[in-house]
């Protein structure tokens, strides 16, 4: 049988999850095709699976459901149908029941990570595994691992995926590659921060601060959202060229599912992301922030404070 993994590709989570699927693949002889998503290509990557493949095994990790995965939700019920698909997950499933009606095994906790998950379920006693696992851990826990935020840098620094996927699905968690580009990362990294801070701006929204920039599209959103919570405000939004929007939160009163919701957006109450239709500019961003605020302050969300 043929396994098909879909994960997230974007941190150390998907990409380990990936890998310990990797790894389960190699031990049990199966040809494996590993997808990278995110939640914008996600829909798309079923649609065409469900097309494509009958009979074999589908494992999707470290994704949640979002309105356009719901609304290729026939789609989806096809895929379910003819294949045995395995979803795993720890993001807020709150609207996504109608997903969970279809013919699929699902694996959530919020407590674990995806790729601590994927481990218990393939790889129970598999080492490498573990270790991969708990290296994710640290990172979507944002606790301190030096490795783990090594390897982070790694990803973010547009290293090939699936070569990144199968060294640590062969235990190998450091190499002269990896350091290469962890260390043109760091150079990157600096730059990224000064342009975040030329390009930021403090709000005053219902009472609550926010500190808002514009970040260049190389540093990550988890990496540019904690460089604005270390100025303390309230909490904090990213904005990207391409319209994308990360928020991220300090004052644990503030609920970003509901703030991301007004920009078509989701996420958890503590973490979460949005796109609005503009491009952002050098020289439109002031306005955008403007009316990125006005918005917030109109809905009324933060009301009550
Ligand atoms: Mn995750």
């Amino acid at each position: 049988m043929a396994l098909h993994c879909i994960a997230h590709k974007k941190d150390l989570d998907g990409l380990g999850s990936h890998a310990i699927v990797r790894r389960f693949a190699r031990e049990t002889g199966e040809h494996i095709t590993h997808y990278f998503a995110d939640y914008d290509d996600l829909a798309e990557i079923i649609v065409k699976l469900s097309k494509e493949i009958k009979g074999e095994k589908i494992i999707i990790a470290d994704l949640g459901y979002n309105s356009r995965v719901l609304s290729t939700k026939d789609a989806l019920a096809e895929l379910c149908t003819a294949n045995e698909v395995t979803w795993i997950d720890h993001h807020d499933w709150q609207g996504g029941e109608e997903i969970l009606k279809l013919k699929l095994r699902f694996i959530h906790s919020t407590e674990l990570c995806a790729a601590e998950l994927v481990q218990r379920e393939f790889m129970p006693h598999d080492e490498v595994s573990q270790e991969i696992a708990r290296l994710a851990h640290a990172h979507d826990f944002r606790e301190e691992s030096e490795l783990a935020w090594k390897l982070y840098d790694v990803i973010s620094s547009g290293y090939n995926k699936l070569s990144f996927v199968e060294a640590l699905s062969r235990g190998e968690f450091w190499n002269e590659e990896f350091e290469e580009a962890y260390s043109k990362y760091q150079r990157a990294k600096e730059k990224g921060y000064a342009y975040l801070e030329e390009h930021m701006e403090v709000f005053n929204v219902n009472g609550y601060t926010c500190a808002m920039a514009l970040s260049k599209k190389y540093l990550s959103s988890t990496l540019a959202s904690l460089y604005l919570q270390e100025k303390g405000t309230d909490f904090v939004i990213v904005v990207y060229p391409d319209g994308k929007l990360s928020f991220r939160r300090n004052n644990p009163k503030i609920n970003l599912r509901k703030i991301a919701q007004l920009f078509g957006g989701g996420g958890r109450e503590v973490a979460a992301g949005a796109k609005i239709d503009e491009a952002v500019t050098e020289e439109n961003y002031p306005q955008v922030f403007r009316s990125i605020i006005d918005r917030i302050l109109r809905s009324g969300v933060l009301n009550g404070s």
